[in-house]
């Protein structure tokens, strides 16, 4: 919004001539998603405690009791700022921008409705699991035909480290798209289990795509590395900036020992932008890579259960696999700043493989 109402300055004063920048907009929507929620997170956790939106601490596992009552739904702040900063600095005539808002503003009702649901009833159900996949699948299902249905659609899909292998999935590109998209929203829910674990790893995921974001929409680099070009996809790279800062600034109250949680309204979210974010640049497999937390989280899971079914007996201590280094009695925090390590190493092997192949 900002955008359109500065820009056109520039014919009088030259120096708004800085607002046609991608980079510049991307640097004043991180700053201004963070200092948003510098300014609204007191707030925001104030009215949340006085609305006693506690979250309830399951009783099984590691010993959370002493978290009892932190506030939840903090993903409210996260996608204030995010939203408000996208919305200031991006240029609203693109598509790109507003599918991701959408899913993004989708996947968080979803998830506020599962979140007020376990806090008024003071338990950790919320919506049933089938009810909450369904309409995962139906927004992501959306995002996707919006993609396949684009007339400049390119079918044949990015393998990382394999320039040459690029499998045309005709139609089937629609449900792989939609199950990245619902992959990654549970994936980071799934690891969403100790004070800034998931966000930290968003936050990488969402730097790396910042750069992933400009070199798509940037037809000459794009060309230089190979990449697909997807035009208008530079205004995503608002969005990733927009995400990094409401992170940030989301973190500073969730840093361990955490003042709030972001609930299911942020995890479901901001896992569903990422998963966004990869389809719309065409990266789809390389989310496994920038991502490969989430995806080890859940495999986690997926395993622990298996095994159980099959033979009864268990393979992690505890699943999501956070847990099991709890169990086996590593501090809180070590196992936070390991993921985060591996993130920003993850993070690295997938920019790299812009050049490797
Ligand atoms: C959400 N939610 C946290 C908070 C956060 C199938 C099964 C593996 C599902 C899994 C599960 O329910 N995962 C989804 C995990 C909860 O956090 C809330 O939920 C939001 C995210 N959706 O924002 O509002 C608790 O996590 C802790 N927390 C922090 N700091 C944070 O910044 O400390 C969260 C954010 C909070 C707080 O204690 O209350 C959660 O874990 O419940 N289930 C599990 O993870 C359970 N695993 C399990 O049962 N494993 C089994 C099988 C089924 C695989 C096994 O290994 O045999 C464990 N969850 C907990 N305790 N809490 C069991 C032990």
């Amino acid at each position: 919004m900002l955008y359109h109402l500065l820009y056109p300055l520039h014919e009088v004063f030259s120096v708004f001539n800085v607002f046609r920048y991608i980079t510049f907009r991307t640097a004043a929507a991180t700053l201004t998603a963070l200092f948003l929620s510098f300014l609204v997170g007191p707030w925001i956790i104030d009215r949340l405690s006085k609305l006693r939106v506690g979250q309830p601490i399951r009783e099984i596992g590691p010993d959370h009791q002493d978290k009892a009552g932190t506030p939840t739904m903090g993903g409210l702040l996260i996608l204030l700022s995010l939203l408000v900063s996208t919305l200031l600095w991006s240029d609203l005539g693109n598509r790109l921008v507003w599918t991701v808002v959408g899913l993004t503003l989708g996947y968080g009702i979803l998830g506020f409705i599962d979140d007020y649901r376990k806090v008024t009833r003071s338990n950790s159900d919320g919506i049933r699991a089938r009810t909450k996949f369904f309409w995962q699948c139906v927004l992501a299902l959306g995002v996707a035909l919006v993609i396949y249905t684009d007339p400049g659609f390119d079918r044949e899909l990015a393998v990382p480290f394999f320039k040459d292998f690029t499998p045309n999935l005709g139609v089937l590109y629609v449900p792989l798209a939609a199950f990245i998209i619902v992959a990654a929203s549970n994936g980071v829910n799934l690891t969403d289990g100790l004070d800034g674990l998931a966000i930290g790893p968003v936050m990488i995921a969402a730097g790396t795509f910042l750069i992933l974001a400009y070199a798509a929409g940037h037809a000459g680099i794009a060309e230089y590395l190979g990449i697909k070009s997807i035009s208008g996809a530079g205004q995503l790279t608002i969005f990733c900036g927009a995400l990094v800062g409401g992170g940030l600034g989301f973190l500073w109250f969730n840093a361990s020992p955490a003042q709030l949680f972001m609930g299911d309204v942020g995890s479901l979210a901001l896992g569903g932008a990422l998963g966004t974010i990869a389809v719309l640049i065409r990266q789809e497999i390389l989310l496994a890579v920038v991502g490969g937390i989430f995806v080890v989280e859940t495999l986690s899971v997926i395993i622990q259960v298996a095994s159980f079914k099959l033979t009864g007996k268990r393979v992690f201590l505890m699943a999501p696999i956070h847990h099991h280094y709890e169990q086996l009695g590593w501090p809180e925090q070590k196992i936070v700043v390991r993921f985060w390590i591996i993130s920003i190493i993850l993070a690295l092997v997938a920019l790299s493989s812009l050049k490797l192949r």
